[in-house]
């Protein structure tokens, strides 16, 4: 998987992606990351790549020339997604990572300002992507969002168990987990976790995953498929 991402802080980037499970992937070449400076790109004699939005209104807009050549200058051949980082757009999902993570090739772009020209979206967005319902001052952090959730499904990245097991994967919030020492301030590890019963665990796991489920994100239940023993569970 290549990353190819336009931003005017390109070591945010690069900085941000070379620690821990990204710094490894990046090594073993199972996914590689260009930034690109859209700043070097602009043909403007002061540098801008900025300027006041038509109609009039607050704030800047970045202009579309540097961010088209600076696009050009990935040498886009193969078919791929450019995907414009913006709270205007669908919102982010594991299922939107999963999509993605089956790409050979993503081209990110990055915006400031109150935007970017509509004409940078009109000739070459193919994805417009919001990571939440808040503001974030630029889109590089919403970047590094993506990078990091779709790398982990590239396969080789991180071990396919871990992938199966977290979060989203069935649909539900995941369990509480404990390692040693069995006993931390007065607190100790479930019992039935050092029962060795691995039916048990199993059962105790899916309890607690409902009900982690039910008390911090009640609407994802709806999306899942309950078992008989799941209900069973529930209305107790
Ligand atoms: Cl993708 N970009 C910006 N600037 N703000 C956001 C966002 C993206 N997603 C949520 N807020």
């Amino acid at each position: 998987m290549v990353f190819k991402v336009l931003t005017l802080f390109p070591e945010v980037i690069l900085q941000a992606t070379n620690f821990s499970i990204l710094k490894r992937a990046q090594q073993r070449n199972l996914i590689r990351i260009e930034a690109v400076n859209i700043r070097d790109y602009t043909k403007d004699k002061h540098k801008r790549t900025d300027d006041y939005p038509y109609g009039g209104g607050f704030g800047m807009v970045m202009t579309a020339q540097p961010i088209i050549d600076a696009y050009e200058s990935t040498k886009p051949d193969k078919p791929h997604r450019v995907i414009y980082l913006t709270p205007q757009g669908r919102r982010y999902t594991q299922d939107i990572a999963k999509e993605l993570s089956k790409e050979e090739e993503l081209v990110i772009i990055c915006g400031h300002y109150e935007g970017i020209d509509q004409r940078v979206i009109d000739l070459i967005v193919t994805d417009e992507i919001s990571i939440g319902d808040y503001v974030l001052s630029g889109g590089e952090y919403a970047a590094l969002v993506l990078i990091d959730s779709i790398s982990r499904l590239v396969e080789g990245v991180i071990e396919k168990e871990s992938v199966q097991e977290e979060s989203f994967s069935d649909g539900l919030l995941e369990y509480p987990q404990y390692t040693r020492p069995y006993e931390f301030r007065g607190l100790k590890v479930p019992d039935v976790l050092l029962s060795g019963d691995h039916e048990k665990i199993k059962k105790w796991r899916r309890e607690q995953s409902l009900l982690k489920t039910i008390k911090s994100r009640p609407e994802l239940l709806n999306g899942v498929a309950l078992t008989k023993e799941d209900r069973e569970f529930l209305i107790k």
